[in-house]
């Protein structure tokens, strides 16, 4: 009755601390997990915790994620003891009255007694179990009164990232598969965080409730993150949300969870929860950086300004596939240097903003980088030169 009087409390949205939040538990689901807890420490040689965290789900990095960890433990042992019962008496039955002792059928049809019982006994069960969990999935539904609100929005294959309310308004950035591909090729070892680590991660405060709007600019991508209990499509043209509240400072990972497509397994999202201060830190370095960036897009820009920043651009875009030397990996990725494509301007622009088979979409960055890329192919890798302008992308995304 504990859990039912807790559905009425809307005890997510207090705003301050969660360690208030990590002690709501329902007091049998406690007892229960203990029990687990404890057979699990039974286990708990070097073999069985490795085996645990494996297997299990992440530890909770928010009260939310806490609440579906204690859920799924707290099914799972119902289910477990369903099982074992219904098997034993099964098994039992089987063996106790077999034919070879002589044991003869009893008739149970029209039992009445008997048919109560196992309607309403699992109808208790299923009861006992929904109330929790409703109680969990209308506070994940619950997006209001957040704190800090951002955008991410699903580009094939990377995030983008807009801060729309709250401290931080204004930032946005793009977030890539930072991995190398030399470590995907297997030609350097793996770093722990392989396929993980991304360029830039979203940087949320510690304790604040973070709304994560979601939406694609593509096709249907899907942002979670397991450790902070928060996952949600994001569609192309609609705008869905969910919300975390970080409750420690760390680097939470998650990725698209979208499956048909190519590359959404090489999208990872990384959280980056950090303490208020080095969060008002990290807003300020970021305006800075924004500031020292914001280019005016009608600007006409000179051939050296413009190869200047492509080259960066390049650096970080383009040369995982056609390499830093413009020659590419053909036939997989063919070479920049010395293509028909770049040489033919409009197609050039057609094929950066649209992306072409696996060549991806470079929609999401702005005018003036790809201005700046498409200028840097044109006049390195001994290409014959030529100068593309911001506004020209600007004219062709009409
Ligand atoms: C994920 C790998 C990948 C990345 C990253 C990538 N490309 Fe490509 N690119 C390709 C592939 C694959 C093709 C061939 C597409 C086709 O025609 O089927 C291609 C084709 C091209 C072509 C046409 C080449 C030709 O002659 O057919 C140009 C130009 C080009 N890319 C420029 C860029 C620039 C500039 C960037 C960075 C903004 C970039 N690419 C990033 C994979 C990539
Ligand atoms: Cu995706």
């Amino acid at each position: 009755m504990l859990a039912w009087r807790r559905l009425n409390t809307d005890v997510f949205n207090k705003g301050e601390g969660n360690e208030a939040g990590m002690n709501r538990s329902w007091l049998p689901l406690k007892r229960l997990q203990r029990i687990a807890f404890g057979l699990l420490t039974l286990a708990a040689t070097n073999a069985g915790a490795a085996i645990t965290s494996r297997y299990n789900l992440p530890p909770p990095g928010s009260a939310l994620a806490q609440e579906m960890y204690e859920l799924h433990d707290f099914m799972l042992i119902i289910c477990g003891a369903i099982f074992v019962l219904v098997f034993g008496v099964m098994f039992y039955s089987i063996w106790k009255h077999r034919r070879s002792k002589g044991a003869v059928a009893a008739n149970w049809h029209e039992n009445t007694t008997v048919e109560i019982v196992w309607t309403v006994i699992p109808f208790i069960i299923i009861i006992l179990m929904a109330l929790p969990a409703t109680r969990t999935i209308v506070a994940m539904k619950d997006t209001g009164n957040a704190d800090v609100t951002v955008k991410a929005t699903g580009y094939q294959w990377q995030w983008g990232y807009d801060y729309i309310r709250g401290e931080g308004e204004g930032i946005g950035f793009l977030s890539q598969l930072a991995t190398p591909r030399s470590q995907i090729e297997g030609d350097e070892a793996k770093t722990p965080n392989y396929l993980s680590e991304v360029t830039h991660p979203l940087v949320v405060p510690v304790n604040q409730k973070i709304r994560i709007i979601t939406t694609a600019n593509d096709v249907i991508h899907s942002w979670g993150v397991p450790a902070l209990g928060v996952k949600q499509d994001a569609i192309p043209g609609f705008t869905r949300d969910a919300w975390f509240r970080g409750d420690q400072i760390g680097t939470f990972y998650g990725r698209c969870y979208e499956l048909c497509g190519k590359d959404h397994a090489f999208m990872p999202i990384a959280v980056q929860v950090v303490s208020a201060e080095d969060y008002t830190k990290w807003v300020a370095s970021r305006r800075e950086a924004m500031a020292a960036l914001a280019d005016d897009p009608a600007k006409a820009w000179t051939q050296t300004e413009l190869v200047a920043r492509g080259e960066k651009v390049y650096a970080a875009n383009c040369q995982a596939c056609h390499q830093p030397t413009g020659l590419g990996a053909p036939p997989a990725f063919p070479a920049v240097a010395g293509s028909k494509v770049v040489a033919n301007t409009p197609e050039l622009v057609q094929i950066l903003l649209n992306g072409r088979n696996a060549m991806p979409s470079w929609k999401g960055l702005s005018d003036v980088e790809l201005g700046a890329v498409a200028t840097h192919v044109k006049s390195s890798f001994g290409n014959k030169g030529g100068i593309v302008q911001p506004a020209d992308f600007r004219a062709a995304r009409k």
